[in-house]
């Protein structure tokens, strides 16, 4: 008896409550994107669909959102208030080439304003140059699906660069979660262009992956010998087969797994881009010049989902069963162990790539979920950390309840709560469990208490 104790006591690693510590460079962040805070993004294909009817729960509409483009200073200063090291944002391409072949320099300037406030604040700006928002007149030809995007994409990359690459943006993302865009766009029709069949999905999924690799190597070219860093960030979903005895299930469940979590990032590994959706297309087409274009990955992480086999089009129903407490407000299952496999499995498919957890967060408008929320999933990237994965940093999504894209303005996913009147932002209990984890560097964990598990 008296030697498990003394076992127990010298190996803090075994013990189910501890001090979680973070590596002393550890980036905390918070992220968010342009389309869902700035405001009057008029020339948008969001704006666009924003307004044709039945899109937007409520029949909300971005308008103002959390008018963040006119509150840069107060903003800032939040995040200054957090004790954050790093800040993700996005630029808006549509703000920034409102035509084709138009350039706002005002828009430019703009962002060069809300980087260097960044960097005087000694935070890290972390871009992304696309998160699901896309200039309507690029939308109306074709958006991903026409051949020339990696083109159209390039040169508004090139802009932004020659304008925003000298101010130390520590660094790029090309796209925001890319399959769950297009699967939104074309297949369930939740985001413009509003489609529904998965046929459509192959054109824009080739397109982005060609944009990003065109992109990668654009941005390194005009970057010479600056150093600077260039990724991708890819949404990892936790699947399972509803069903363990039924193979149909397993199969719906493998290919969406291939063409969801990973297709982009095999194309990548591989130089070589190969789907195989049965009922819908096949391709294997290589991509050699895709190989090597990533120097970290950002990694957004929220849920797990059920998987069943349909005898029907799309064949593949994805759904949600867990006990409520572990519900989110966007009916989501709470599940922290996933982003412990999800990054692992990105780990083995790219070992020695620096990866970010470029969102992870809940809608909880009470709060009262979001504090363990936070903490459960930490405590897995703290394991992660102790086996060596090379993990450069966490966001939590998001800053300030914002436009959240078909769901409108009900879910809070929040550190600040909005009021959508005065549009003033109130920090909840959980910007300061936040602030605290930040500024002690971890927290104190215990196990046994988790409600997650
Ligand atoms: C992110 O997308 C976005 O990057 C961000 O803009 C957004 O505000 C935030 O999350 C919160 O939504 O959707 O019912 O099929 C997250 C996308 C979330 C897509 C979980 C898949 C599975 C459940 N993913 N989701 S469901």
């Amino acid at each position: 008896m008296i030697k498990i104790l003394v076992f127990l006591f010298l190996t803090p690693s075994l013990s189910l409550s501890q001090t979680l510590t973070f590596p002393e460079n550890f980036q905390w962040c918070v992220a968010t994107a342009s389309h869902q805070i700035e405001g009057n993004n008029k020339d948008s294909d969001w704006w666009e669909f924003e307004r044709r009817p039945g899109t937007i729960k409520h029949n909300d509409k971005s308008i103002k959102a959390t008018d963040h483009w006119n509150r840069l200073e107060e903003d800032t200063q939040i995040l200054v208030d957090l004790g954050v090291k790093s800040y993700r944002f996005s630029l808006e391409w549509a703000k920034i080439e409102p035509r084709e072949g138009q350039w706002n320099k005002d828009a430019l300037e703009h962002y060069k304003k809300e980087i260097l406030l960044l960097k005087k604040n000694n935070i890290n700006p972390m871009v992304t140059l696309h998160h699901f928002s896309l200039p309507l007149w690029f939308a109306k030809k074709g958006g991903w699906a026409n051949k020339q995007a990696p083109q159209y994409f390039q040169k508004y990359v090139t802009k932004v660069y020659n304008h925003l690459g000298d101010l130390g943006v520590s660094s790029w993302a090309t796209f925001n979660e890319p399959t769950w865009n297009l699967i939104s766009g074309y297949v369930t029709g939740e985001f413009p262009p509003g489609k529904k069949d998965i046929k459509l999905l192959k054109d824009p999924l080739k397109g982005v992956i060609l944009s990003h690799g065109l992109a990668y190597k654009t941005l390194h070219q005009l970057a010479k010998d600056r150093p600077i860093k260039v990724g991708l960030v890819q949404n990892l979903n936790v699947f399972i087969p509803l069903r363990w005895w039924n193979p149909l299930d397993h199969y719906a469940k493998s290919i969406l797994d291939n063409v969801y979590n990973w297709s982009i990032l095999n194309t990548i590994k591989n130089g070589h881009f190969k789907v195989n959706f049965p009922t819908a297309f096949k391709d294997d087409s290589p991509m050699p010049q895709l190989k090597k274009t990533l120097d970290f990955l950002g990694i957004n992480y929220y849920t797990r989902q059920f998987i069943k086999f349909m005898f029907s089009p799309p064949f593949i129903k994805a759904q949600t069963i867990a006990p409520k407490e572990k519900i989110t407000e966007m009916g989501w299952e709470i599940y922290p162990k996933g982003i412990y496999t999800m990054v692992k499995k990105a780990h083995q498919t790219f070992p020695r790539l620096p990866i970010f957890i470029t969102e992870n967060g809940i809608g909880d408008k009470t709060d009262k979920k979001r504090p363990q929320f936070i903490k459960e999933h930490l405590s897995y990237i703290h394991k992660l950390l102790q086996e060596r994965i090379p993990i450069l940093g966490y966001c939590y999504w998001t800053l300030i309840d914002n436009f959240e894209w078909a769901h409108g303005y009900k879910p809070r996913f929040g550190l600040y709560n909005l009021d959508l009147k005065t549009l003033k932002r109130t920090p909840r209990n959980s910007a300061k469990v936040y602030s605290e984890i930040i500024k002690n560097n971890g927290f104190f964990y215990d196990k046994t208490k988790a409600l997650f598990e």
